[in-house]
């Protein structure tokens, strides 16, 4: 028996259009998110597991927490090089609620990932030292699940780290990729992030082959 997992990455008000880490049309990926959780038998997902981005102020990612350092600036912290990107998702305010009209109802686990202040958390499974668990990977096994569809913000960080682990996990993974969208900073960045999920075995698939 196998059983599937669909995991919506980051679909937070600060990473759609306004927000303080804004990705292009962001928002846009709401609607068909929403119409797939509506479809018959929610597309025989087993689990619906939503992600938030959920840091505490001063958090190691920010830029104006190192003194000098500019956003998309990079700094070695004990051995891990860590992006600078603006103050985002700050536990508890606005920006780090999900966006408004994502049916998040429909989620059955909600799981907070980059608490920690020293150390930031892109995948969903691992934070960024590649070992400290979130817990997901505990939570699936327990349910059973071994395939994951993978959708939400941003394709080229948050979606691109969370493919790369689930697929070393020994899950079937597959990335939605019109449920996504990049930074892609610089232009083409995203592409050679989807390549590279591709060549690791990562399937690269939209939502219409599941609806
Ligand atoms: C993300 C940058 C910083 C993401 C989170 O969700 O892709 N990107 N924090
Ligand atoms: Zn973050």
């Amino acid at each position: 028996m196998s059983a599937s997992a669909l995991i919506l990455i980051d679909i937070q008000n600060d990473f759609c259009p306004e927000g303080a880490l804004a990705v292009t049309d962001g928002d846009a990926i709401v609607p068909p998110i929403n119409r797939l959780l509506d479809s018959p038998g929610r597309s025989g997902f087993g689990k619906v597991v939503a992600t938030a981005d959920w840091h505490p102020l001063g958090h190691i990612s920010f830029a104006s927490t190192h003194e000098g350092k500019k956003v998309n600036d990079r700094i070695e912290a004990n051995g891990i090089t860590q992006n600078l990107w603006p103050v985002h998702c700050v536990a508890g305010t606005p920006g780090a609620d999900f966006h408004p009209v994502l049916d998040i109802d429909r989620a059955d686990l909600i799981l907070r990932k980059g608490t920690s202040l020293h150390l930031d958390s892109y995948s969903a499974f691992f934070e960024n030292d590649g070992k400290t668990p979130t817990g997901l990977h505990g939570y699936l096994q327990t349910c059973g699940i071994d395939t994951v569809f993978l959708a939400g913000l941003a394709l080229d960080w948050c979606v691109f780290f969370s493919a790369l682990d689930a697929l070393a996990l020994g899950y079937k993974t597959t990335i939605l990729q019109d449920l996504c969208r990049p930074v892609d900073q610089p232009a083409g960045f995203s592409d050679k992030r989807v390549g590279e999920l591709r060549m690791k075995g990562v399937l690269v698939s939209t939502s219409e082959s599941l609806i």
